[in-house]
């Protein structure tokens, strides 16, 4: 391996077996500002934007933005925005190296230039992938207005932090100059995600002004859209490998596997690429696609990360081998699958059967610590959702609890796990106040309930609550197989 750097001069010399990307970048026009350029980024719409520029589209560049650190401006920026990209499947890997992201903002950097780029008549369209927890929900759903972002944003409209301070005061910026909005495209694993960030955005926004709030409840689109691809997090020997096969060093590439899904609400006012020619599904309504994917794909990979740690599996494929797990996943989707919308076609069992094919590729070794991260953001919409859907349909969601459980468990146990097993959680502060380890199960499961917002005002609350506190309870006495024994599944 040699030190040269993957970048526009490099990509020439690049073995004939990656593909680069065929459109003269210089030509581009930045169309869309990103905001939250990680890894799932990279490896999805960055991915699925390559392609229409290499069909020749030429409007859609993307301005990658970084709201928090500035690692990935640093390993992308000498590289020209340039990274490649790995598809792993068990006994194969095919390269790509993607040239979408034209540019990389770093917020805390440089909040000003975020602003401006956001404000550029040429943007169209911003999407994100911020992670469930920068949505800064409160936990009965609306948006926390005491968070300290939130409440530093509002009294310095010119210097955001958060994703809500930057669209909302770009928003206000382009209404001032007459500029058209953009259209705000969200692609985080939220329910009706489109509208969510819409919602949370009036709120925001009614605290400056309710003239903007209105403006931005009335004048700005916010499609929803369901995106999919696991991406596992890059790891050393990663860099080594691939910059191995480039022969010139790329600081950053991402890993992926082959499946990947974008479903998307059809409301841009300020235009398009045209996706749908390069495997998007473009739709009027993504809500059952999303239900889907929420409680099916990723209400699993939450219990096969909990109950993988656990059980000292630390990827996915292997606590997906646990025959015992495997039983377990197969009753969380039964218990699931009848909450699901029942008439508009969705197709459960090859789902399942396709997931089960994901979870089992080899070559991704997506940790179950990495899934196990912000556990009180993402169950409420994977897990606690169904559960209280079915209860109010008159089933026990025994499976669905025990996840939450484990969650709770995993919590309790962390102080034990190896550093490269560790997870955090926003309410991690909370929570060791709490030390539910000293209280009893029954105890402990109401107080994480209340703590995380879990079916607030809801009727099922109780009886959810003694289900994974009954749960709990043997968790903490013999284990994982316990909790299972008690499911019927032989560990
Ligand atoms: C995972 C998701 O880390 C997690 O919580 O469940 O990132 C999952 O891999 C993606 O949503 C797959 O599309």
């Amino acid at each position: 391996m040699t030190n040269r750097r993957l970048s526009n001069n490099t990509l020439q010399a690049l073995p004939a077996s990656v593909a680069i990307p065929g459109y003269d970048r210089d030509q581009i026009v930045p169309g869309i500002v990103h905001l939250g350029v990680g890894a799932f980024h990279r490896a999805h719409q960055a991915a699925y934007i390559d392609d229409c520029l290499m069909a020749g589209e030429t409007d859609w560049g993307i301005v990658g933005v970084s709201l928090r650190s500035a690692d990935t401006s640093d390993a992308l920026g000498p590289q020209d925005g340039l990274y490649s990209l790995a598809v792993r499947s068990s006994g194969s890997e095919g390269l790509r190296v993607v040239g979408s992201i034209l540019s990389m903002l770093v917020a805390p950097q440089d909040p000003g230039a975020v602003l401006a780029a956001l404000t550029e008549p040429r943007t169209r369209i911003v999407t994100l992938t911020i992670t469930e927890k920068a949505y800064l929900r409160a936990a009965g759903g609306g948006l926390d207005t005491a968070h300290p972002d939130i409440v530093h944003d509002l009294a310095n409209p010119d210097l955001p932090r958060t994703a809500h301070g930057f669209l909302v005061e770009s928003l206000s910026r382009r209404r001032a100059a007459g500029i058209q909005p953009f259209t705000v495209l969200c692609c985080d694993n939220l329910p009706a995600n489109g509208a969510t960030l819409h919602r949370l955005l009036v709120e925001f926004a009614a605290l400056r002004n309710t003239d903007l709030a209105r403006h931005i409840a009335d004048e700005v689109a916010f499609p929803s859209s369901m995106v999919d691809r696991i991406v596992p997090a890059t790891t050393g020997a990663d860099r080594a490998r691939i910059s191995g096969q480039l022969g010139v060093e790329d600081a950053w590439p991402v890993m992926t596997e082959p499946f990947c899904q974008w479903v998307v609400e059809d409301d841009f006012p300020a235009g398009r690429p045209a996706w749908e020619k390069f495997g998007v599904t473009m739709v009027g309504d993504v809500g059952p696609f999303e239900d889907m994917k929420l409680r099916l794909l990723n209400g699993s990979h939450s219990a096969i990360a909990y109950l993988g740690l656990l059980s000292g599996h630390e990827t996915v494929d292997r606590a997906f081998a646990d025959p015992a797990i495997r039983q377990f996943v197969d009753g969380l989707w039964a218990e699931a699958i009848p909450t699901l919308p029942q008439d508009v076609g969705l197709d459960t069992a090859d789902y399942t059967a396709q997931l089960a094919e994901r979870f089992s590729n080899t070559a991704l070794a997506h940790r179950t610590a990495q899934i196990a991260n912000d556990g009180s953001q993402k169950l409420p919409q994977r897990i606690v959702a169904s559960a209280m859907e079915r209860l109010s349909g008159g089933a026990l969601p025994a499976h669905l609890m025990l996840v939450v459980a484990a969650w709770i468990a995993a919590c309790e146990a962390r102080g034990n796990a190896l550093p490269e097993n560790h997870f955090t959680d926003p309410l991690d502060a909370a929570l060791a106040a709490l030390d539910t380890r000293r209280q009893s199960a029954k105890d402990a499961a109401m107080a994480v309930f209340d703590l995380a917002g879990f079916a607030k005002g809801g009727a099922e609350r109780l009886t959810l609550v003694d289900l994974a506190a009954a749960h709990l309870e043997r968790l903490r006495r013999g284990g994982v197989a316990a909790a299972l024994t008690a499911l019927g599944i032989q560990a």
